[in-house]
């Protein structure tokens, strides 16, 4: 048997440290960086793993959609009047199910309910999710996503949950991220200090690090619009596509979110959901899609702006309200706002 020369082993000090965090399991992970949280009781430690619990039973859903009859719409409609897929509702059920029994949260605000749902416990967060986005592809084995946000409640434990409590800007996250279902299941989140992506192995039914300090490049050339709806962009976003498209760059639009604005972090590149016709303040949601990923953009050296400041500071005034969408690397979506 020929020896293995050296230049099979050469783990430099680089590759070595980057391989002692790859493969790191999720709870290993959470507990390692609990320091790092303000008020580290270990409240958010179990309320991740709450959510990272959640997602691997609707991960188990999602793969099986097209065996249980759990496909198409349940026939009713969510707050804002979208036919719900039966996922929806079943997503909505095991995320408030896992969220509720963890304890550490005491209210939450989905896409899927229309006020804030008030889970009486003594929790010191309030969360707000939308369970599943991207729904319309559920149908078609398209990637779709879970988005979450994690506030912390600013009236005492155990009081009646006040507005202050639910109408919180962006910018008062402690934590947010997403789920993708995808060719592999991802949960990409952050706590304020750096993003970090772990990838599910559903055979031990555990997440591993594989994603350490994930950066947005800060260019890129994809970008991702519903260009069916170009005829009622406005000027300026008619003008920079067409700056886009003069530069040669890639037009990618998986009509998922989650999906989108993933691959524009790994890549580099620019989702934009500006207002139209159709959705004159935009069409994705603030408090439960844009200030998540927003979050976890400028955590990841990106931005996202609603065309005129940042999403992280936009008031709070309706827990469904819509808004204008730019995120993604900070180049490009500064050249964006240049229009
Ligand atoms: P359109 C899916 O319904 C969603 O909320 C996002 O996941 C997606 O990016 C967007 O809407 C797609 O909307 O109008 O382009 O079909």
């Amino acid at each position: 048997m020929q020896r293995l020369t050296n230049k099979h082993h050469l783990p430099s000090i680089e590759s070595s440290r980057i391989a002692q965090s790859i493969g790191m399991a999720l709870d290993r992970f959470i507990k390692n960086n609990q320091s790092q949280f303000q008020y580290a009781s270990g409240e958010l430690s179990q309320l991740l793993r709450d959510i990272a619990l959640a997602s691997k039973v609707v991960n188990r859903e999602v793969n099986k959609a097209g065996l249980i009859d759990i496909m198409g719409a349940v026939g009713s409609q969510n707050t804002g009047g979208e036919d719900q897929q039966k996922l929806d509702v079943l997503a909505n059920i095991r995320f408030s199910r896992a969220l509720e029994k963890g304890g550490e949260v005491c209210a939450l605000i989905s896409e899927e309910t229309e006020s804030f749902v008030d889970l009486n416990n003594e929790g010191k967060y309030v969360i707000a999710i939308d369970p599943l986005d991207g729904s319309s592809n559920i149908d078609v084995n398209v990637s779709i996503g879970t988005i979450f946000s994690v506030y912390r409640r600013k009236s005492p434990a155990g009081t009646p949950i006040q507005p202050q409590d639910i109408l919180q800007k962006g910018s008062e996250q402690v934590a947010a991220g997403y789920v993708l279902y995808g060719s592999s299941t991802m949960l990409v989140y952050t706590t304020g200090h750096g993003v970090n992506g772990f990838t599910y192995e559903p055979t031990l039914g555990e997440y591993f690090l594989s994603h350490p300090s994930m950066r947005i490049p800060d260019e890129g050339k994809i970008y991702s619009i519903n260009e069916g709806s170009s005829n009622s962009f406005p000027k300026a976003v008619k003008e920079y596509i067409q700056l886009c498209k003069d530069k040669n760059y890639t037009a990618r639009y998986i009509g998922s979110l989650v999906a989108d604005f993933h691959r524009n972090i790994l890549k580099g590149g620019i989702y934009v959901y500006p207002a139209t016709a159709k959705n004159p303040n935009g069409k994705l949601r603030l408090m439960y899609e844009c200030n998540a990923l927003a979050f976890v953009a400028e955590q990841a050296g990106g931005a996202a702006t609603d065309g005129s400041g940042r999403i992280l500071d936009i008031q709070i005034n309706d827990l469904h309200q819509r808004t204008p969408f730019y995120v993604g690397s900070k180049n490009m979506v500064e050249q964006a706002m240049r229009f």
